[in-house]
């Protein structure tokens, strides 16, 4: 990396999008504990942790940034994870946006240090940038799921309680287990011989962490397993493994690890 460039991640720490990025920093080593990731502490004096916490008091979502001298500029239109690119020569500022993009533009950054969580080969990076894809549309398709069976998200999400469909839930689930399915069937060859579903590395990797962090965030809001359905056993397999990581309890099992007020639940429809 450039000496003149300073990165800054913008972080909300309980959240799902940017819990991928936690979980990139501490698979790498680039955050020494969670501890230190709740400190806000990087090993690289280039790349600092802007935590963000959830504003309630205004009515609609807005950050207190921590350090609050370093603020998310409003007009910047992003959400939570970002990354900051600063020249600290110029002044001149780039971003980037999407939680996927950014552990995958980090890691050719950090190429060099750590656990490699990226394949070298092309059509192994292909395969992996499927899945995400795949990884991506599923989520998708589990919004609609609890946007219509939690009644909480609807609200937030301006569905009116008697909007509410089943058959809308319906369909979000089905294609939530469907697009699992062939990440799981994608990724069959790496999950019998690394027991990981990036391809080409030798120990988790970036599919890795893009997907271990929606079936927590999911399970620490809704109570919900999204691999309950047995048809995606492999994947329920998968992520007791990705949970014997050595940060995985300290982080993830801690007292408070997920705010109360924002638990939500799910109505038990037929799925
Ligand atoms: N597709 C985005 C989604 C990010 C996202 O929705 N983040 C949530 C927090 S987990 C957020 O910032 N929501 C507030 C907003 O969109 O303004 C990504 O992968 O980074």
């Amino acid at each position: 990396m450039p000496t003149n460039e300073q990165l800054t991640l913008f972080l909300w720490l309980q959240g799902l999008f940017p819990r991928r990025v936690n979980y990139w920093l501490l698979i790498k080593g680039l955050v020494l504990s969670p501890q230190d990731l709740l400190n806000g502490e990087t090993m690289d004096p280039n790349l600092s942790l802007v935590r963000l916490n959830l504003d309630v008091a205004t009515g609609s979502i807005s950050w207190k940034s921590n350090p609050e001298s370093d603020p998310l500029p409003p007009e910047i239109s992003t959400s939570s994870p970002c990354l900051r690119i600063r020249d600290t020569k110029t002044g001149n500022e780039r971003w980037v946006r999407e939680s996927s993009s950014i552990i995958t533009y980090l890691e050719e950054v950090y190429a060099d240090r750590g656990p490699s969580l990226k394949p070298r080969d092309l059509l192994d990076v292909a395969a992996m940038n499927d899945l995400v894809g795949q990884i991506n549309l599923s989520i998708i398709e589990s919004l609609t799921y609890i946007r219509h069976a939690s009644p909480q998200f609807a609200a937030f999400a301006g569905i009116k309680e008697e909007e509410r469909s089943q058959p809308a839930a319906r369909v979000g689930h089905q294609g939530m287990v469907k697009g699992f399915m062939k990440v799981q069937d994608w990724a069959r060859d790496s999950l019998a011989t690394t027991g990981w579903l990036t391809p080409g590395t030798d120990g988790p990797g970036l599919v890795d962490a893009n997907l271990a962090a929606v079936r927590r965030y999911l399970e620490l809001v809704y109570g919900w397993d999204i691999f309950e359905k047995s048809e995606l056993k492999p994947l329920a397999e998968w992520y007791e493994r990705f949970k014997g990581l050595p940060w995985w309890a300290a982080l993830e099992e801690r007292p408070n690890v997920h705010p109360s007020e924002f638990k939500f639940t799910i109505e038990k429809f037929e799925v």
